[in-house]
């Protein structure tokens, strides 16, 4: 999996506040084939894909790098660790990375864009309170994306241009009819009540899988998710991305830990608030996927090319 480096645009994070926003700009690699969504991370289906890191220890990274709004708080300049200490939960554990820590990686391709992430949790929790479409209160993803990466300020009086939520809860997809929500802006509001709208999210597809304590938790999980343009263009996306497009991202996983309501998260890569503060994805043809198939042959094809001409 690839990483793009940071210690360029740490240099530029050193000035903390100043810091120019277009600095988090991210390569989105392309997918050779779309990946089986089983919540098994297969060979090489996602190999190369953009990987970032969602975690305790990534905000103090970030802190290191960025810059602190209130190191107290764990507030960084692109990313805060607002997981609390659930009942029940040792405080040794809470808002450490043995609560919560996550990666995720991140591609495209001609039908949509394509997320996984792994997990560690201590206690897996989709259960909340009365309102099953509060994914808030339940162990999820949610990325905010600003699909024409407008990186507008956010306003005091909430309004919106360009703001979409789409969350994918840790559970199968057939589990529960709140699997999927995608809060858009309407009329310059964001929009959550018919999130789950069959006929809005049909088409969103997701992978769970348990994973124990693969990653070093109790309550580890596997979440590949499926986001298609056909739906996004139905709002403010004007078109199918191609090779050079840009969106904002941000990612923000909540993580109950038993809870009620509420359970505390992350946001990572972005203040979710605020899309100015959002990182850059850039559509790129990178190949990401399976060196099988395609891959193989044109490699194939190359050292026959070299041969001929040497
Ligand atoms: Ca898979
Ligand atoms: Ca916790
Ligand atoms: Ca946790
Ligand atoms: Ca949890």
């Amino acid at each position: 999996m690839r990483k793009l480096s940071i210690v360029a645009i740490a240099a530029f994070g050193i000035v903390g506040a100043s810091f120019a926003q277009g600095d988090r700009v991210f390569d989105l690699p392309k997918l050779t084939q779309a990946p089986v969504l089983d919540g098994v991370i297969d060979g090489d289906e996602w190999a190369g894909s953009l990987e970032l890191a969602c975690s305790p220890s990534q905000v103090q990274e970030d802190g290191a790098n960025y810059g602190w709004r209130d190191i107290e708080a764990q507030q960084s300049e692109i990313s805060v660790n607002q997981l609390v200490q659930s009942d029940g939960e040792d405080a040794g554990i809470a808002r450490t990375d043995a609560d919560f820590n996550s990666r995720i990686w991140q591609a495209w391709n001609d039908d949509g864009l394509w997320v996984v992430t792994a997990a560690a949790d201590n206690v897996h929790d989709v259960e909340g309170g009365e309102n099953g479409w509060a994914w808030w209160e339940r162990d999820s993803l949610s990325l905010y994306v600003d699909l024409i990466n407008e990186k507008e300020e956010s306003v005091l009086n909430g309004e919106y241009t360009a703001l979409n939520i789409v969350n994918f809860q840790a559970r199968p997809l057939e589990s529960s009819p709140y699997t999927v929500s995608w809060a858009r802006t309407v009329e310059n509001k964001r929009s959550d009540e018919d999130g789950n709208d069959p006929d809005l999210v049909d088409g969103f597809l997701n992978g769970y899988r348990d994973a124990g304590d693969e990653f070093g938790g109790e309550a580890d999980y596997v979440l590949e998710m499926f986001i298609p343009w056909e739906n996004l263009l139905r709002f403010n996306l004007p078109a199918v991305p191609v090779v050079g497009s840009e969106m904002g991202f941000s990612w923000l996983p909540p993580d109950p830990d038993g809870d009620d309501s509420y359970g505390g998260q992350l946001q990572c890569w972005g203040w979710a608030d605020d899309p100015s503060n959002f990182s850059t994805w850039v559509m790129s043809d990178t190949p990401a996927g399976p060196a099988g198939g395609g891959t193989a042959v044109e490699a194939d094809s190359w050292g026959r090319i070299k041969t001929t001409f040497q």
